[in-house]
């Protein structure tokens, strides 16, 4: 037989003043109880928000009293009541409290405090990320999260991307080799895709626009505020493009994601206390050269050919404060797909997005040349003979194309103004941190 189901009428944050003198029924946690003797105000929190649900212990029936001496923070429970309105309550209404059921009990004392009063570091945090994440304004984060993905896939379509989802074990890197988690795999070894990147490149010659979001993994060393062992990547790849093609795309997907989670997570936005706004386009383009003589002049010099370190992305980001493109990378500084200019192969197709000092995305225009491809997989110090699936397709008729990649998290700590990219994924993974 199917047991009955507990049923709402109304989610927390559907009780308005509109309601008064309506009787509603409500399921939810038990976010924070204030007892003041005769009266007893429950926060009753669901998906939704928090609604306050207050008990005058003289007008129930001693069974309801009892029960209710019995609540505590974080049981699940089922309240029956009439909606009145209160100016005092925050959202200027209350349930009066008619009936109550607990349908889960919590332990007690919890080992962590849902509402935040006691503050807590990022560690701690973690550790309890379950009870962490039901408070309203960490898990307004992974509201955000979910907007950003549907507007990205939507994107997506609208502009002939189709979805696809390539392999995450693997046989050879395609970022350089040092960030690579191995495996066992049977008798043998794999490794844990970085990217999509050799796949994503050889499905424009089927679909000629592809896009993937997924998680990537990277065995990262360094223990900072924006490296994950696990991130998601949202890739394209797209045939008859060049840089500046795809570079046009990227900031027009942001735009748009920036739209839709204006129009859908308001909410969300106020709990953060966040005001977001549409950037204008085009975002600026400045090259890698432009960025070499701006760090001369603020005295930290870097010569030519090195990737920029945190220092000197801390001072570009001192000026350039929101979006911008760098252009135009040293050939030798990116991976072996890029393509070398053509009047300067020193010189490379390749762009980051930068918000401030934060990197968001890096692509380029790709070589579609084999002898070209199999020329810098010479340079770069890697085997040929590791790459011989990968080169064939480029026998099988090879566009020009171009692609990025973004890194969600990364893009989410700049939309809700989060400093550590632990606080936009749900169960980061770090060289410390495996659990939860
Ligand atoms: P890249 O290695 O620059 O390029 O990665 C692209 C974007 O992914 C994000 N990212 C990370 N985020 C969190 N933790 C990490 N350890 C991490 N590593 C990368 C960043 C970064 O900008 N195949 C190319 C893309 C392309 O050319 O299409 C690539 O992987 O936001």
């Amino acid at each position: 037989m199917r047991r009955s189901l507990p049923r709402r009428s109304h989610y927390a944050s559907e009780v308005k003043p509109e309601l008064d003198n309506s009787h509603v029924s409500l399921i939810g946690w038990v976010h924070e109880i204030r007892d003041l003797g005769g009266i007893k105000f429950i926060l009753l929190r669901d998906v939704s928000g928090i609604c306050q649900v207050t008990a005058r212990k003289e007008n129930l029936p001693v069974e309801i009293s009892r029960k209710l001496e019995d609540i505590g923070v974080e049981d699940v429970v089922y309240v029956e009541g009439v909606v009145k309105n209160q100016p005092k309550a925050r959202l200027g209404v209350e349930v009066v409290l008619e009936k109550i059921d607990v349908l889960s009990r919590a332990s007690r004392p919890l080992p962590y405090d849902v509402t935040g009063k006691v503050p807590a570091g990022i560690d701690t945090r973690l550790d309890h990320r379950i009870l962490d994440l039901r408070n309203p304004e960490n898990n307004a984060v992974f509201k955000i999260a979910d907007t950003v993905l549907a507007a990205a896939r939507e994107f997506f379509r609208m502009n002939n991307f189709i979805e696809v989802r390539t392999p995450r074990i693997i046989a050879t890197a395609t970022e350089g080799g040092a960030a690579l988690f191995e495996v066992k795999y049977f008798d043998g070894k794999a490794y844990l895709a970085q990217s999509p990147q050799l796949y994503k490149e050889e499905l424009v010659t089927v679909f000629e626009r592809v896009f993937e979001i997924g998680p990537f993994f990277r065995a990262e060393e360094s223990h900072t505020r924006r490296h994950v062992s696990e991130f998601t990547s949202i890739d394209i790849e797209a045939a008859f493009l060049d840089l500046y093609g795809v570079m046009e795309i990227l900031e027009r997907l942001i735009v748009h994601i920036h739209r839709r989670v204006i129009e859908e997570r308001r909410r969300e936005l106020e709990l953060l206390n966040i005001d977001l706004s549409i950037p204008e386009l085009p975002f600026p383009r400045y090259t890698y050269d432009d960025m070499l003589r701006e760090l001369e002049d603020s005295g930290l010099e870097l010569e030519w050919g090195e990737d920029f370190g945190t220092e000197h992305l801390r001072i570009l980001g001192e000026k350039h404060k929101e979006y911008y493109f760098i252009t135009h990378f040293p050939t030798k500084s990116k991976p072996f797909y890029i393509q070398p200019c053509e009047d300067n192969p020193e010189i490379s197709e390749s762009f980051d997005l930068m918000y401030s000092w934060l990197e968001l995305a890096s692509g380029g225009t790709r070589i579609s040349d084999r002898k070209l491809l199999e020329k810098r997989l010479i340079e770069q110090g890697l085997n040929v003979k590791a790459f011989e699936h990968h080169l064939k397709v480029y026998d099988y008729g090879m566009p020009i194309h171009a692609g990025w990649g973004l890194g969600l998290e990364r893009l989410l700590m700049v939309l809700t103004n989060k400093s550590n990219i632990r606080e936009v994924i749900l169960f980061p993974r770090d060289k410390f941190r495996l659990t939860p």
